[in-house]
């Protein structure tokens, strides 16, 4: 008899935590998850979310065998067919719109359901060979990221792990104890060896409530709040000049326009008094081992990545960049760099096509000119997790759009398939996991057969295309042969280690890493505080105006800001078949209850020129007035009440996108609130 064995894997999730994992296999079945103890980061430890996984994954919602549409669109009916059915059908409808309207017509659309490197970019090299149109990957850090890019070039984020020595720590937009909520580790030691922590934020989240000082503040107000430090800082003389001077261009730019600056500006566009301003300058002064982990959170505003750069200028005029005990910054970590063309195969793709932002999917289905006639979904749940949703979903009822979805779970968006494919889940498949929020990365093996007939991204797609008649090697390699070329690849993996050991389960910690030392070491660019001169962008870090929240048209009639942060049940849309029905919570603060004549625990609607959404109202004073935060993507509820047809919190949320990188603003949407009888 088969004795219970234990398997380690690693959290595929779009989480900076990216944590070892251990399986309990007993008899072929998985009896639980736990965090891996080996693992330096994750020490033992998984989320809530992650230890209930097993429900979710021997759930009746588990997508198990291929299946094709008998109902209306959307209605979730469908009959069984076998894999060959499906890639038969699959490849003829793909083949045939290619002929009649053009590879730009057909639209892949994949996002970060499951974040090992092979199975998230499996489909590139299939839909570039096929010529589709490309999809912008905007909708979660563009904006951050393009932003980090523009003034810290390839700087990486430092080591959180420097955190524990900090005297004090700044968490700027991002709830650490709900979406980074192993760092707060090192948070909770420094703090019992007297650090200050210091939470950011519009709305006092639940790190918040951890923290010594929370500066509320208004969205999108932080390039005011970081600049306003640094005019202060300028005032006392309290730069690091020794860091401006050997890894810096452009800062007398930067000086000159934070002088200009009035406070009357600051203040109006921070939200944040000057004596709050000059108290928070002196505490980074007097506390020069000072830590600041920002989040994506904030840069989902049209001010977003001026946001990042503000924040890293401040950062980087305190030397914070160049590391050491107890300093840093840290937004993403960066830790490993391999080679991307071993993952899409762009060098398939003989004609460049249009570049679709995902952002505008429910424009693309519906609105564009040449709309799209066929939808490939992967590892992404659009119907909930794109902006303006119920654009989505219209789009997707268009009879004349084929639609495939490989999925786990039926999700908004997998109703509305006409092939509907089971996907296995990391515990059924083989991958690479790097972390964005450590320095971590290993490989980890199926830890038990597929459910059903699932198949990974990866099998599916090679499948599919040996089906098209596609015959090129990379379609003839197997998921081994690809992960070992682009371990061999890698960036950040130490000289000593090889690629086999990596393969049978090392833990690499990168090499790009330099814990408590200095991180500037190593890299080439140089930190840039202003690009004026001689630059195709001259644009320095600057105050911009605040997209949505200063439309007056909109004001007038929608006077509520809606923010809409991660749940700590939830993971974006995963899990949400665990809350179906359940419609979540929306935090409005007790002057708004009053105005908007509601009370706690009232459902409500909130409702905008885009559609509406129900929710139950939590009056708190852990809001602003006039802002209401919505926590979490529950799955779209069907509402009965007459004229209230309501979806999921995206269907209030635009397609507008960020100052920089074609990036989501999903918390920069006007509402107002509708009372709901009962
Ligand atoms: N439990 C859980 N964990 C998650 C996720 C989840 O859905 N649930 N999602 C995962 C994913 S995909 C990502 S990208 C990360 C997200 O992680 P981050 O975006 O880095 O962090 P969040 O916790 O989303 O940050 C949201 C915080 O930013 C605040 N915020 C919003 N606008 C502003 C602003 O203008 N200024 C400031 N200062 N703060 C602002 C919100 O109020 C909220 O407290 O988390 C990951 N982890
Ligand atoms: N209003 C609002 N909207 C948001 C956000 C927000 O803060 N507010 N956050 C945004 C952010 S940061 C992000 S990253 C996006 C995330 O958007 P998505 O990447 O779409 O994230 P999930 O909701 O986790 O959906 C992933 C889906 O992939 C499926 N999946 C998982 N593994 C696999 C696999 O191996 N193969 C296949 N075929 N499918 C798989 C899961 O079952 C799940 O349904 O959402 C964004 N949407
Ligand atoms: S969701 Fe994040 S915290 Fe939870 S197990 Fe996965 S990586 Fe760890
Ligand atoms: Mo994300």
């Amino acid at each position: 008899m088969e004795k219970r064995t234990a398997v380690k894997s690693f959290c595929p999730l779009d989480c900076p935590d990216t944590c070892g994992i251990v399986a309990s296999v007993d008899n072929g079945k998985i009896v639980s998850l736990s965090g891996d103890k080996d693992h330096p980061y994750t020490q033992g430890f998984i989320c809530r979310k992650m230890r209930g996984y097993l429900d979710r994954f021997y759930s009746s919602e588990r997508i198990l065998y291929p299946q094709v549409r008998v109902g209306k669109k959307g209605e979730g009916k469908f009959r069984r067919v076998s894999w060959k059915e499906a890639l038969e059908l699959c490849a003829e409808r793909l083949l045939k719109v290619k002929k009649e309207y053009g590879g730009e017509s057909i639209l892949p659309y994949s996002y970060g359901g499951n974040m090992g490197a092979i199975n998230r970019f499996a489909g590139y090299p299939f839909f570039n060979k096929l010529g589709t149109a490309q999809l912008g990957q905007t909708i979660c850090s563009a904006a951050s990221g393009a932003g980090w890019k523009k003034q810290c070039g390839q700087m990486a984020g430092c080591p959180p792990e420097n955190a524990v020595d900090a005297e004090l720590i700044i968490i700027w937009g991002i709830n650490v104890k709900v979406s980074n909520i192993h760092f707060w580790q090192y948070v909770a030691k420094a703090k019992k060896k007297g650090a200050r922590l210091i939470v950011i934020d519009p709305y006092r989240n639940q790190t918040a409530y951890s923290a010594d000082s929370y500066i509320p503040i208004k969205v999108g107000g932080d390039s005011a709040l970081a600049l306003g430090v640094l005019k202060v800082l300028l005032e006392d003389g309290r730069v690091d000049h020794s860091f401006i001077r050997d890894h810096s261009q452009g800062f007398s730019g930067l000086q000159s326009y934070v002088e200009s600056l009035t406070w009357s500006k600051i203040v109006e566009d921070s939200g944040v008094g000057e004596t709050s301003i000059r108290a928070l300058s002196q505490e980074i002064s007097n506390r020069p081992k000072t830590f600041i982990r920002i989040g994506i959170g904030l840069s989902r505003n049209s001010r977003g990545a001026m946001s990042v750069r503000a924040i890293s200028s401040l950062a980087a005029a305190l030397g914070l960049f160049a590391g050491g005990p107890g300093r840093g910054v840290l937004l993403c970590t960066s830790a490993f760099k391999g080679d991307s063309e071993i993952l899409t195969r762009e060098s398939l793709r003989t004609e460049s096509r249009r570049s679709i932002n995902m952002i505008h999917l429910g424009y693309a289905l519906t609105g564009m000119e040449r709309p799209l006639k066929a939808l490939v979904v992967y590892n992404s749940n659009p119907a909930s997790v794109n902006p303006d949703s119920s654009s989505v979903r219209f789009g997707l009822l268009r009879e004349d759009l084929f639609t495939i979805v490989h999925e786990q779970v039926m999700t908004p968006t997998a109703k509305y398939a006409d092939v509907l494919l089971p996907a296995t889940t990391f515990l059924e498949n083989m991958d690479v996991y790097t972390g964005y929020g450590h320095f971590y990365m290993g490989v980890a093996r199926a830890v038990v057969e597929p459910m059903g007939e699932a198949k990974s991204n990866f099998d599916f797609f090679q499948e599919l295309a040996l089906q098209c008649g596609f015959n090129d090697d990379v379609f003839q390699e197997t998921c081994r042969d690809r992960l070992r070329e682009y371990l061999a690849s890698m960036e950040g993996v130490p000289e000593t280690v090889t690629v086999a050991e990596i393969m049978d389960g090392l833990l690499i910690h990168s090499s790009r890493s330099r814990a408590g030392g200095d991180v500037t070491h190593g890299f080439d660019s140089k930190f840039l505080f202003s690009v004026v001169d001689g630059s195709p962008d001259p644009v320095t870090t600057c105050l911009l105006s605040a997209g949505e929240f200063m439309d007056p048209d909109l004001l007038a009639r929608f006077p509520l800001q809606l923010i809409t942060p991660p749940h700590a049940d939830l993971l974006n849309s995963t899990f949400g078949e665990k809350y179906a029905g359940e419609v979540g919570s929306v935090i409005v603060h007790p002057e708004d209850a009053a105005r908007f004549r509601v009370q706690d625990g009232a459902m409500v609607v909130l409702a905008n020129n885009r559609g509406r959404s129900k929710r139950k109202v939590k009056v708190s004073t852990d809001t602003q007035q006039g802002l209401v935060v919505a926590e979490g993507l529950y799955w779209a509820v069907a509402d009965t009440t007459p004229g209230l047809g309501a979806g999921g919190i995206n269907d209030l949320t635009s397609q507008k996108v960020t100052d920089m990188g074609g990036g989501a603003t999903f918390n920069e949407s006007l509402v107002t609130l509708i009372a709901l009888e009962h």
